[in-house]
């Protein structure tokens, strides 16, 4: 507790939001247990270690080309580590099954088993931390012609059941070894890039596999699955098999999360919207907070009136504990842990800022019909000094306040990532 100007800001904010009726303390004892999933591939460019130098495939794509980036796991792990010394709070590891430790082994997608994330685990153990899943449906040759679980070829559709089935055992194997529950997500890249002319045959395809690839009962205490619907990817802007229309059906169903990507839909259309209806129907929700800018283009998360609108959905809605919040977004062009940790602070800013809203005076105003009283309150509590709480929590939890990280995460680049050649 060394700054004095820290101190005097958030002693002033303190009481500046006690005279609206908000608790400072109470709002940063939220927030710290709220875990974020912090997913790996911002680290290495959604590379994985099965082939490192192959082209990533399936509609996403890394730009830029910042020296640095992970090229094995020990690399991931060091660079989370940086990370995570300049993050307030307690977060998880989102990792995917390319992030698999072989000890060089080939090792098929349908093949992989919890074992061969034993590194991982360890590391998570240690560092007292959860872990999160993916099953890995693209950069892979039976894929390449742009199709997986929805796939009209029957080998392949098989091999990626068995690939999806495999990934929900290594979710629910990390789940038991750490006594933590594994979120195990699933996307696939499935659509064209041009006109469709059978729309439904793939989806019918998709949904006999998903079926297919649950139908193992998996203790949900250990593993439970999320869908991730999608608009459009590059190379299949015409059509995607798992639209945001299927899964959410699929789910409903199906009992399953839905994952909404807030890069997943059309620009003007926002994932906010959408949560406190998808709560009406489901138990639980998987976030992929991401940018999108002017695409799915997975920026670094800034805090943009669409991540605040997000969040305070959550808050306002009183979904915060039915909600798994995983980031996705990965940077080619910058310093890639610089990256984690600005996109991941920006989103525990903006949830602050949630928690610090005076939300029962707008609801109030809104339930009583004062919808001047509504706005007036919304536009005047954008200007309210969360900043200073901000600052104070960074330094309560141990970590740097303000810019200061961005030292630490310099230092981090000339002394290991600028040695990877
Ligand atoms: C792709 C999806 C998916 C991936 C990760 C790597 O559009 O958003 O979540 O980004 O699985
Ligand atoms: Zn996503």
């Amino acid at each position: 507790m060394g700054d004095s100007l820290i101190q005097a800001s958030y002693l002033a904010a303190k009481e500046t939001y006690a005279r609206w009726g908000v608790d400072t303390g109470k709002a940063m004892d939220a927030l710290k247990k709220i875990s974020l999933s912090i997913q790996c591939w911002q680290g290495d460019d959604g590379s994985g270690f099965e082939n490192p130098t192959g082209p990533l495939t399936g509609g996403i794509a890394a730009t830029g080309n910042h020296p640095g980036k992970a090229r094995n796991a020990t690399e991931l792990r060091s660079d989370y580590e940086t990370a995570f010394s300049l993050i307030p709070g307690s977060h998880r590891v989102n990792l995917h099954a390319i992030y698999a430790e072989t000890g060089g082994k080939k090792v098929e997608r349908d093949e992989l088993l919890g074992e061969h994330f034993e590194g991982w685990i360890d590391w998570a153990r240690e560092k007292k931390i959860g872990i999160d899943f993916n099953s890995t449906f693209y950069s892979h040759p039976l894929s390449a012609d742009g199709f997986s679980l929805s796939s009209r070829d029957e080998a392949k559709r098989r091999f990626w059941v068995r690939h999806g089935q495999a990934s929900r055992r290594i979710g629910a194997y990390i789940g038991e070894k750490l006594g933590k529950r594994v979120v195990t997500n699933h996307w696939i890249p499935d659509g064209y890039k041009d006109m469709s002319a059978n729309r439904l045959e793939p989806r019918t395809i998709l949904l006999r596999s998903l079926d297919e690839m649950f139908s193992e009962q998996l203790n949900p205490l250990l593993n439970i699955d999320a869908v991730e619907g999608k608009l459009f990817g590059l190379g299949s802007e015409s059509y995607v098999v798992g639209s945001h229309e299927f899964y959410l059906g699929y789910a409903i169903t199906r009992k399953k999360m839905m994952c909404l990507d807030m890069g997943h839909f059309h620009p003007t259309e926002m994932v906010s919207d959408k949560i406190s209806s998808v709560m009406l129907y489901l138990d639980e929700l998987l976030l992929h907070v991401s940018r999108g800018v002017r695409w799915d283009s997975d920026h670094v998360v800034a805090l943009d009136d669409e991540l605040i609108a997000l969040t305070k959905e959550l808050v306002r809605g009183n979904f915060l504990g039915r909600t798994n919040i995983g980031l996705d977004f990965f940077d080619a062009s910058i310093n890639r842990v610089a990256a984690w940790v600005i996109g991941v602070r920006s989103t525990l800013k903006a949830l602050l800022i949630a928690l610090l809203e005076p939300t029962d005076q707008i609801q109030k105003a809104e339930a009583s019909g004062d919808l001047t009283g509504r706005l007036a309150m919304i536009e005047d509590f954008k200007t309210l000094p969360f900043g200073a709480v901000w600052d104070y929590y960074c330094e309560t939890m141990g970590v740097p306040s303000g810019n200061s990280w961005l030292v630490s995460a310099r230092q981090y680049e000339r002394d290991f990532l600028l040695k990877r050649i």
